[in-house]
């Protein structure tokens, strides 16, 4: 007997006919519901809509109003619905909470169905993106965006879990998939760490392709990272940490390897770990962590040696962080500590009196002589930080280019120019904190840039799609951030060229100079503010160090403290020169003797990210994009919790409502003829069970037969448009009906049958 399968949301899936002994089973919970059952579970679906809000927002009676709007995400929230579509895009709640979706069976649910027959989910992106590449053999990517702790990295580690999962393998896929699954445990070590905002935040961006054979199968990938947080490993706010890797070294490292390393199994005791007073967070376990990283660490490929040569870097960054400096009268700065510099000297693989010089002098080259200047206290201590900085800065990029090298796949007969690309975008969220600096302003200029794509290509591919089906629409209106994108990156003009022109000014320049250039410069302009006022006044609510911008996503106070200095990001001569003589692998990789010789003055950090920033605008853009756009409930990091305000500012910010308008403006619904046919055929006998013409006429017939009025739909090449979702709201409720009269009669001739 043929089986037939009933898709009830949110109560699951029942299938009929019944079981062995008579049941119905309900396939969501697997339950056997009895034959009165499913009129109880059809019951519930038809009311359900009630109690669990629209699975898309575009099913919303009322699609203007954004207290509707809330009103559908709480009512989903509440349900542990996290998921909603605004038509193709995925919104997406943290819940704070392990939720039971993300099983195998659940993966297996999504595979090849169409994104409307199943509830919305994140692997109901990752398979629509896995089947437009298929099918239409065009890259993709999907875009992660949201405020820093609002469930990006999550989301894209589910992505490829999904892929990892459900793709096709074979001995050397299985490696490759194994290899991309566990490059995600390594990079969070080195590259995240606890901040006010999020316990696992992402202190870098991330741009990931998974590259597939023509069969489907994922054979390599390839990651760029942007920007590293550096200034992290030696200053850390109050209640937050350094990276993670430091913690699970002394919490979970083996008590012969922390001797080799000269460490003590105690976190209080290193000068780059107390900074923030906080080395423990109840959400994590850096013991646990340290095994899950060691073992990642292997399946990448690391050797034992090179596993043993990263760490002795680790561990020498805690070394240099613990170097003290005394004062000589003169005001030349002295090392107090010896023992630091004897660990150091060891694990960095440099001679030690030459690096105890180093980090107490400076060397200057005048008139083609090298002299040695002693450095005072200060000096010495920024010297120290810039060089910890420098090392493990050099070596995140390192580790990123070292999992490239096991992800990139080897087999000649296979050009990777040929493979299909699907690239998952996770970057650092936007973040306001009490006091931002540099890397706050470098990141939200990041989530400018990425809201600015957003807009590009969802208006873009909007006004495409009804140009590629001939259908005439009118265009909504946005806000557009570019006027910000410009405020910051524009040629000569713009902030970062502003800071680096005092970056590269001799004499006098400083932080203050350059606030005060910004002033001169863009001090009119709608998304810039400092403390004083147009006529002369002063903005109390602001220091004197800060300037204001007012990104799309919220207003944020920058301090300029710091700005020339990390923009220079400068390691003295000397620093780079005994590092380019470590006899450590990895940090002879990582400073290069050519850069001695180099005498152009190297980009500044701004410019670089600047310029990586619109190189990855570059790929995105070549490719098919599906979105998603996380939304963090509340502040707390609590399960349950919908904090309101939070989040309609988030709904406001992301410019859902505007999404949202732009899907209904046009056409609420649109699909392509086929799937429309095969999925409401029953309801006209016309089209019931097959229609053998033309599908464009099959769909004219199915429409008028169901009443839609002309002004409610077109009919475009390859797609019908639905103008209203109401209509489509109508046509599924039929289908609910239809389905309903039908197991009625089926369970009735199945009483008779039994
Ligand atoms: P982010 O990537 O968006 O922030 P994460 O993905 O790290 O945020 O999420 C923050 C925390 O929220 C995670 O560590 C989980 O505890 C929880 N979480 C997020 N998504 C889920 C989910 N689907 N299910 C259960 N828990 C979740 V940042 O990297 O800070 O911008 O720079
Ligand atoms: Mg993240």
């Amino acid at each position: 007997m043929m089986e037939l399968r009933i898709q009830l949301i949110p109560t699951g899936e029942i299938i009929l006919p019944p079981g062995k002994n008579g049941e119905f089973y309900c396939q969501s919970c697997t339950k056997a519901v009895g034959s009165d059952g499913i009129r109880v579970m059809m019951e519930s679906a038809l009311t359900a809509r009630d109690r669990v809000g629209v699975q898309d927002f575009v099913l919303l009676e009322n699609h203007t109003s954004e207290v509707a709007f809330i009103e559908n995400l709480r009512k989903r929230f509440k349900e542990n619905l996290i998921y909603t579509y605004i038509g193709s895009v995925l919104v997406s709640m943290n819940p704070y909470k392990e939720l039971e979706i993300y099983s195998k069976q659940h993966m297996e649910r999504y595979r090849g169905v169409n994104f409307y027959e199943v509830s919305p989910h994140i692997y109901a992106v990752a398979d629509n993106a896995y089947r437009s590449m298929r099918t239409e053999r065009r890259d993709q990517c999907i875009l992660i965006s949201g405020e820093s702790g609002a469930g990006k990295t999550e989301a894209s580690k589910k992505v490829l879990q999904y892929y990892a999962i459900t793709c096709p393998a074979s001995d050397h896929v299985q490696t490759v998939k194994d290899r991309l699954l566990q490059s995600n445990p390594v990079l969070e070590a080195f590259g995240n760490a606890k901040t006010l905002r999020n316990d696992n935040s992402s202190r870098f961006g991330k741009y990931m392709d998974i590259q597939f054979d023509f069969k489907g199968a994922p054979v390599g990938g390839h990651i760029i990272n942007y920007l590293l947080e550096k200034s992290r490993v030696v200053h850390q706010s109050h209640g937050e940490r350094n990276f993670h890797i430091f913690y699970q070294l002394i919490e979970g490292g083996e008590d012969d390897l922390l001797r080799r390393l000269g460490l003590e199994k105690n976190a209080q005791q290193y000068q780059f770990l107390v900074k923030g007073n906080c080395p423990k967070v109840s959400s994590i376990n850096d013991r646990n962590d340290w095994k899950i990283v060691r073992k990642a660490l292997s399946v990448i490929g690391f050797n034992d040696d090179e596993v043993e040569e990263l760490l002795n870097i680790i561990a020498s960054v805690l070394h240099l962080g613990n170097v003290q400096y005394g004062g000589e009268d003169s005001g030349n700065a002295y090392i107090a500590t010896e023992t630091q510099i004897k660990y150091l000297a060891r694990l960095l693989g440099v001679d030690g009196t030459v690096l105890k010089e180093a980090l107490t002098h400076k060397k200057i080259i005048a008139k083609g002589e090298e002299l040695m200047s002693p450095l005072n206290q200060e000096q010495a201590a920024s010297a120290r930080d810039a060089l910890s900085k420098a090392i493990y800065g050099r070596t995140f990029t390192w580790l990123v280019n070292k999992i490239n090298d096991s992800l990139a796949f080897k087999d000649d007969s296979f050009n990777s120019k040929n493979a299909s690309v699907i690239g998952l975008l996770d970057i650092y969220g936007f973040e306001v904190f009490q006091n931002n600096s540099f890397e706050q302003f470098c990141i939200n200029y990041c989530n400018e840039k990425l809201q600015q794509l957003f807009i590009e290509l969802t208006l873009k591919s909007e006004q495409e799609e009804y140009e590629a089906e001939g259908i005439t629409w009118e265009p909504v209106q946005y806000f557009n951030n570019k006027i910000i994108c410009d405020l910051v990156e524009e040629k000569f003009k713009g902030i970062i060229s502003i800071l680096d022109e005092e970056c590269l000014r001799p004499g006098d320049a400083s932080d203050i100079t350059f606030l005060e250039k910004l002033e001169g410069t863009v001090g009119g302009h709608a998304h810039f503010l400092t403390h004083k006022l147009a006529d002369g006044k002063t903005r109390k609510v602001m220091g004197r160090e800060e300037f204001r911008l007012i990104h799309y996503a919220g207003e944020v106070n920058y301090n300029v403290n710091g700005f020339l200095d990390k923009n220079n990001d400068l390691l003295f001569r000397n620093l780079k020169e005994i590092m380019c003589m470590s006899e450590n692998k990895i940090l002879t990789q990582c400073f290069d003797r050519e850069e001695l010789s180099d005498k152009k003055r190297p980009e500044t950090a701004a410019t670089q990210f600047k310029n990586s920033l619109a190189k990855l605008m570059e790929i995105l853009m070549s490719k098919e994009p599906s979105y998603v756009r996380c939304i963090k409930p509340n502040d707390a990091k609590q399960a349950g919790r919908f904090d309101e305000v939070l989040i309609r500012h988030q709904v406001k910010y992301l410019g859902l409502m505007e999404n949202l308008r732009v899907r209904r403006a046009g056409f609420a619904y649109r699909r392509r003829y086929e799937t429309f046919l095969q999925r409401y055929k029953s309801l006209c006998p016309d089209t019931w069970p097959n229609w053998d013409g033309r599908l464009v006429d099959g769909v004219s017939t199915l429409v008028k037969h169901l009443g839609y009025k002309p002004e409610e739909y077109k009919l475009g090449r390859t797609k019908i448009f639905i103008r209203f979702p109401k209509t489509l709201f109508a046509t599924e409720d039929a289908l609910e009906v239809r389905k309903h009269s039908l197991a009625t009669k089926l369970q009735s001739s199945w009483k008779g049958y039994s």
